[in-house]
């Protein structure tokens, strides 16, 4: 039986991979980050009671910026994979906690490179680096000829999670080639489900717009829409890594759509799932989304009340708190190079994100609205 090692198994796409390696036949070991409250909501359903007899799954109390605590998880489990997850993931954030965030991101991949190699693992254990296609900083002149940006871009990072990030791309590439350890970075562009964070762009988005659809909310303020990015679906993202780790040669891999797309139009296909057409006008920081039709049809089959919508309700603002001191306006991914050496073809478009996200998000909410109607608290808003 493979035994694989994923830290940030608490994550969207830990939860995901989790999962997939199980299903797969594999034992999985995840490190999980303590915390006051329980963390592991994403992956709850593959708990195993470990009194009983086969199991596995099994979860660790680690942190990427623990050393000690990741030589001995690794002594203890012998992986013949680690996927190398975890992460603070959040851009924005990363400009308020620098300093942690080259830490966990950075020098994280650093201390599992060498737990491995201190260990005498090289040549058993293969690693997976989750690189980022942050490290491409969005700048216009180092795409490729085609316009897309590829495994032989230059990097611009443009925040210190991307900074951060560069570091572990560059130190994963340099493992493999001091020490021909089998590690390798995949550079996936973002990828999205109903398990995102809800401070992502698209499930800030996708949340708002169930709640403004259930009448629970009126507006949702968002930063630069003009940003436009290459989203995918987590669930094939996550393949695409086990993929990697099962070539013959450790390479690197782009992982993405080959598709971008803006902010703004990610608003406007969300609201169109659940039948709202939005106009945007404006610019700037005074740029706003206003309703201007509601379909009927779809809303009511959707079982939801359009009373509380007014044709003409404004339904997004630009607030400048969330525009980031330095941006990457646009990224694109070429997919070729995986496309053709890996066999990986994404299941979902763009559309089939989208549909998935606000599918999951308006049953979410409809908990929302029993509670409201119940008088009892509702879930927070998220920025
Ligand atoms: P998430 O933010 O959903 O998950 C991050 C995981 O890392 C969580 O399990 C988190 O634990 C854990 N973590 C955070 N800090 C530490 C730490 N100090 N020690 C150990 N674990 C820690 O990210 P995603 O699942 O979306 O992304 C997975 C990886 O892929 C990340 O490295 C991310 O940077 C990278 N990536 C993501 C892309 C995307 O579009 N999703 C694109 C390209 C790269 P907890 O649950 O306790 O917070
Ligand atoms: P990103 O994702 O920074 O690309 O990093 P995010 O969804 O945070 O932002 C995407 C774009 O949307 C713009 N934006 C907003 N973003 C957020 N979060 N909130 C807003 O209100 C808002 N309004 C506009 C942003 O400015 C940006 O241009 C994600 C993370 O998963 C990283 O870990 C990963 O490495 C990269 O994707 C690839």
């Amino acid at each position: 039986m493979k035994v694989a090692l994923i830290t940030g198994v608490t994550g969207q796409d830990g939860a995901y991979l989790a999962e997939f390696l199980l299903k797969k036949g594999y034992f999985v070991h995840g490190i999980k980050r303590r915390s006051s409250l329980f963390n592991t909501d994403r992956i709850d359903h593959l708990y195993q009671d470990q009194h009983e007899k086969d199991v596995h799954f099994k979860l660790h109390y680690g942190d990427l910026t623990d050393s000690t605590n990741l030589i001995r998880i690794i002594q203890e489990t012998q992986p013949d994979e680690i996927y190398n997850l975890g992460a603070m993931s959040h851009v924005m954030v990363s400009f308020d906690s620098p300093e942690y965030v080259a830490n966990v991101d950075g020098i994280g991949t650093l201390r599992i490179l060498e737990a491995v190699r201190i260990l005498g693992m090289e040549k058993k254990t293969r690693i997976y680096q989750a690189s980022t296609s942050e490290l491409y900083g969005g700048l216009p002149e180092n795409k490729n000829a085609n316009g897309f940006y590829d495994e032989n871009s230059p990097f611009y990072p443009r925040s210190p999670y991307g900074v951060a990030k560069i570091y572990g791309f560059w130190i994963t590439k340099n493992y493999r080639e001091a020490y021909g350890m089998f590690a390798c970075n995949g550079i996936l562009f973002n990828h999205e489900s109903p398990l995102r964070g809800e401070t992502f762009v698209t499930r800030k988005i996708t949340r708002a717009t169930a709640k403004i659809a259930l009448g629970l909310q009126s507006c949702l303020y968002l930063g630069n829409l003009s940003a436009q990015r290459d989203w995918g679906h987590a669930k094939d993202y996550i393949e695409a890594m086990w993929l990697i780790l099962q070539q013959e040669k450790p390479e690197d891999f782009v992982i993405a759509t080959g598709v971008t797309t803006t902010v703004r139009d990610f608003v406007r296909m969300s609201f169109a799932e659940v039948g709202i057409e939005v106009e945007f006008s404006g610019k700037d920081d005074n740029e706003k989304g206003v309703i201007i039709d509601v379909d009927e049809q779809i809303a009511h089959s959707l079982g939801l009340n359009t009373q509380t919508l007014k044709i003409g309700q404004t339904v997004i603002k630009v607030d400048p708190k969330y525009f980031r001191p330095t941006e990457v306006d646009l990224l694109l991914g070429d997919p070729k190079k995986s496309k053709t050496q890996l066999g990986w073809e994404p299941k979902y478009d763009l559309a089939a994100l989208v549909k998935d996200m606000m599918i999951s998000d308006l049953q979410l909410m409809k908990k929302d609205e029993y509670l409201k109607k119940g008088g009892f608290k509702t879930l927070n808003y998220f920025e």
